[in-house]
């Protein structure tokens, strides 16, 4: 067999900035011929390619995958060995099943093998629909779910800004089983698989044994900073940081001093509480309070590096969430909040405090949605 022959075969959904950098990644690790779905951005990137400004994998002019498309439907003309899905994770707009609809058919079925699905989203349960949808089909769901550690941008809709770093974690999405720990030989042969993809292209990857406690690990930071800002309107300093010492540094926004001690009591105290009611569902979830689980030590660690990273005086990050609000976009209010209401539910375990944020957010996401179908009624 040519070396071509061998390289697996691999379709990106989603072309925004996490997509295009796992799609240059993957191409580059040269074991792999990758396809992309551009919707949105496919006309700029058809002319002329990528533009990344990374810190990490420097400045690339005019980058262009293997193969490109407009659509799924396009795409699904061919087997693939892994389908990596790089949208936001919208399910009160549009379901992950739905976007992937041209691999869940009969005829598709007929022709070709299914992949494995690997889900980029963030949030908790986003592999459910996707799992029930295959199935259905009478196949054998193959779901790898990732946590994402990344600083990256679509600055236009063909320049993606990335900075110094990347790390991925993935691991094998097991239905109704959050607590098997060992990854069977069959598990290991994908995640090693993919994880030796991703080395090679230079990114930074690790395997996990058991992958949604580190979801609901990573939640703890959405949940709770993503939505207070998002629904202050004001990144994450607003609640942490002093105001500048000197004339020399100006940066906004910060605490000021007439109401910090309030701050610190009560925002700041929302925030541990916040914390606190996810780790009595951690607990009912049966993750354990140790190393394995998810430490009782983990919510000071929320705190204390949150904190610190908020109270720099060069911080400027702005959550993502906070991002789409403010362009008035649709937020993954859903599967970062909402599922943890619906899981403690289940579980009956009391989140007041995180009841409270989705009842909210739900009110900013409606008329959000309303406001898009307003104008695309305006359109027509
Ligand atoms: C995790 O395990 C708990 C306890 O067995 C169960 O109630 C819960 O539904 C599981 N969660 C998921 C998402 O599978
Ligand atoms: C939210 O903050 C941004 C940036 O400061 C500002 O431009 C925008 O007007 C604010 N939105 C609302 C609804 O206040
Ligand atoms: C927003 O809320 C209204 C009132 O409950 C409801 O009728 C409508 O369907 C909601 N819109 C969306 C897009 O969820
Ligand atoms: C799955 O695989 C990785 C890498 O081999 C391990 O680090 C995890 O603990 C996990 N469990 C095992 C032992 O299979």
């Amino acid at each position: 067999m040519t070396p071509e022959r061998e390289k697996k075969e691999v379709l990106l959904v989603g072309f925004g900035a996490i997509g295009a950098v796992y799609s240059l990644v993957i191409a580059r690790s040269g074991l792999a011929r990758i396809t992309v779905v551009a919707r949105s951005n496919f006309d700029e990137i058809n002319d002329h390619g990528m533009h990344f400004q990374s810190r990490k994998y420097g400045e690339v002019t005019g980058w262009k995958p293997d193969r490109l498309c407009k659509s799924v439907a396009e795409a699904a003309d061919r087997s693939y060995d892994y389908v990596l899905v790089a949208t936001k994770a919208i399910p009160d707009v549009v379901t992950t099943p739905m976007i992937l609809q041209p691999f869940l058919t009969a005829p598709y079925i007929d022709g070709f093998r299914q992949p494995v699905y690997i889900l980029l989203q963030n949030g908790l349960n986003v592999e459910i629909d996707l799992y029930h949808s295959i199935k259905r089909l009478g196949q054998d769901p193959k779901i790898v779910d990732c946590c994402l550690y990344i600083f990256c941008n679509l600055l236009a809709p063909d320049v993606v800004e990335h900075g110094e770093s990347d790390r991925l974690e993935i691991g094998i999405y097991r239905h109704e089983d959050n607590s098997t720990l060992v990854n069977a030989t069959a598990e290991l042969d994908i995640l090693n698989d993919i994880a030796t993809i991703i080395k090679s292209g230079g990114g930074t990857v690790e395997i996990a044994g058991e992958i949604q406690r580190k979801k609901f690990a990573k939640d703890y930071f959405n949940i709770a900073y993503a939505s207070f800002a998002t629904l202050t309107n004001y990144t994450v300093p607003a609640f942490f940081r002093p105001p500048p010492s000197d004339q020399s540094t100006q940066y906004d926004p910060y605490v000021h001093p007439k109401t910090a001690d309030r701050i610190e009591e009560y925002t700041v105290g929302a925030l541990r509480a916040t914390f606190a009611e996810m780790e009595s569902l951690a607990r009912a979830l049966g993750y354990p309070d140790s190393e394995e689980g998810i430490p009782s030590s983990f919510t000071k660690y929320a705190l204390d590096w949150n904190r610190e990273l908020h109270m720099r005086p060069d911080n400027t990050h702005v959550p993502s969430m906070l991002l789409d609000a403010r362009k008035g976009l649709p937020i993954e209010c859903e599967v970062i909040v909402g599922e943890v209401v619906r899981m403690a539910r289940k579980t009956g375990v009391l989140v007041p405090h995180i009841e409270m944020l989705y009842a909210l957010l739900l009110v900013l996401q409606n008329q959000t949605l309303r406001k898009m179908e307003e104008v695309r009624h305006r359109a027509v």
